[in-house]
């Protein structure tokens, strides 16, 4: 491990999010959100599963606090269910008081246990009823106003208490997964043998608008009406991974890199740091990429007081020699597992996305931090899933040794970029704080550093990962 070069008061501590983790989906008033109604849809989520117990946290928040405690963690991101506390959604619809209180009785559990809570406001979740009305993120006058209630509402019943909010969680995963693909709700796409509606060429990239103009619009509601008395800060996290080109000699593998970042990243983060749209982009989508109204940029350009970034791994990039296909969203290349040698990015593990590359998360933070004018970043997210650990003996699931490697060699990369790169990193959340809901892959896929017994009451036990990481920002967080 290297020296102790993280500041004092460094956050670090565990993440999740309402609907992987909660359950309790008809308790109290709550009503359906968007990946309720996905995962009836027959074939959508692995093994037919969904949110209906999950981790149980709804009757168990005061187990998970327990735990973050026993993991010495200093802070705890979770996300709001907006159908708990807005059933209907919508900006004149009946508030749910009772599960506001649930989020009430969390934070103040927190508190109690000083343990720092961060929030966020949407993890994709959208009540299931703002869908069916007018067509959910893909309207932007409706959205916006209804986000913009819903979050005020949040402010308000919890602002004295929260001091770090998160607007959306990785817009990219709502609009490209959400409307291209098909693969998470609302599960629009093109292709007709998946979906009945849905244009993956022109949808993802009117959502991505949508939810930036959304995520000002709170922002301005927060500076304007709560920051001044509450002091809190606000932001949004972007998810990415780093690029390494196939093949290195090759100048157009090397720029098919940089264009690869601004459709994932850049694409959000530009129009925040300045004002627009990756010109790559604007080049390949042409009109299908919404233009900014000057009204909707002025709320969007300067709206991060942070940049959380979830991060988990690396691919190597390959352009291609063919005009782009309308439905396409990476830039035009292809992402792959292994270099020209034959080399692989890193090891498998149960995600089929996921190789790990912790050089790659540093680099990733200095890209992130040169091309936005060294903006304050927290990590809201990094971890990593077990080739086969669904099927291993209760013994062999307690000792992770390889998610252990995975936040050990992460962190010290960190470290890296904070002391060496000159990256202004304030925190670090591990994803995740237990096994949970892994959305299409249902619970097949295990990211916890807590292993959760389903078969048996949602019991929590932690591997080991959950120790080590206490140790590891032992090592490298000043005295
Ligand atoms: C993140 N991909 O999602 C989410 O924020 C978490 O809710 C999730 O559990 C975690 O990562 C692990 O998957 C992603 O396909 C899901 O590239 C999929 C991708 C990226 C991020």
């Amino acid at each position: 491990m290297p020296e102790k070069v993280l500041p004092r008061d460094f956050l670090w501590g565990f993440a999740t999010a309402s609907y992987q983790i909660e359950g309790a989906p008809y308790e109290d008033g709550r009503a359906d959100s968007i990946w309720d109604t996905f995962c009836r849809i027959p074939g959508k989520i692995a093994g037919a599963e969904n949110g209906d117990v999950a981790c149980d946290s709804y009757h168990r928040y005061k187990e998970d606090v327990a735990l973050l405690k026993q993991c010495r963690a200093r802070a705890y991101r979770f996300s709001l269910s907006w159908s708990r506390i807005i059933p209907l959604g919508g900006r004149n619809d009946p508030i749910n008081e009772k599960g506001l209180q649930y989020y009430i009785d969390l934070v103040d559990e927190l508190l109690k246990n000083d343990i720092v809570p961060m929030v966020t406001l949407f993890h994709w979740d959208l009540p299931d009823n703002l869908d069916k009305r007018y067509g959910g993120l893909l309207n932007k006058k409706e959205f916006v106003a209804d986000y913009e209630h819903y979050s005020r509402v949040v402010f308000k019943a919890l602002g004295d208490k929260v001091k770090y909010w998160i607007t959306f969680n990785e817009p990219w995963c709502s609009s490209i997964l959400g409307y291209n693909t098909g693969l998470f709700a609302p599960g629009h796409t093109s292709d007709r043998s998946k979906s009945a509606v849905g244009d993956s060429s022109r949808e993802p990239w009117q959502v991505g608008h949508n939810l930036l103009v959304a995520h000002g619009a709170a922002v301005k509601v927060y500076r304007e009406e709560f920051k001044p008395k509450q002091g809190g800060q606000i932001g949004i996290t972007l998810n990415g991974d780093w690029v390494e080109p196939w093949d290195p000699e090759d100048p157009a593998d090397v720029e098919a890199c940089e264009r690869k970042l601004e459709f994932s990243i850049a694409w959000f983060s530009d129009p925040i740091y300045h004002g627009d749209y990756p010109a790559s982009m604007r080049k390949q989508l042409g009109d299908r990429l919404p233009k900014w109204d000057p009204e909707d940029i002025a709320l969007v350009k300067g709206s991060n007081d942070f940049y959380g970034m979830n991060h988990y791994c690396a691919n190597y990039i390959k352009h291609k020699n063919t005009e782009a296909e309308p439905d396409d969203f990476i830039g035009n290349l292809e992402s792959l597992m292994e270099n020209k040698k034959g080399e692989s990015i890193g090891p498998e593990t149960q995600s089929v996305w996921l190789r790990p590359n912790a050089l790659g998360f540093r680099k990733l933070l200095k890209w992130i931090s040169d091309r936005n004018g060294r903006p304050t970043i927290y990590v809201t997210e990094n971890g990593t899933s077990l080739k086969g650990e669904n099927d291993m003996s209760m013994e062999e699931i307690l000792k992770d040794d390889f998610r252990a490697w995975y936040f050990k060699t992460y962190i010290e990369a960190m470290v890296d970029a904070s002391s060496k790169d000159n990256v202004d990193v304030r925190g670090y959340m591990a994803w995740s704080l237990m096994d949970n809901f892994e959305w299409a892959e249902g619970y097949e896929t295990r990211f916890g550093v807590t292993y959760v017994d389903y078969t048996n009451g949602q019991k929590r036990v932690p591997k080991k990962s959950a120790k080590e990481i206490g140790d590891y920002f032992a090592a490298v967080i000043k005295d």
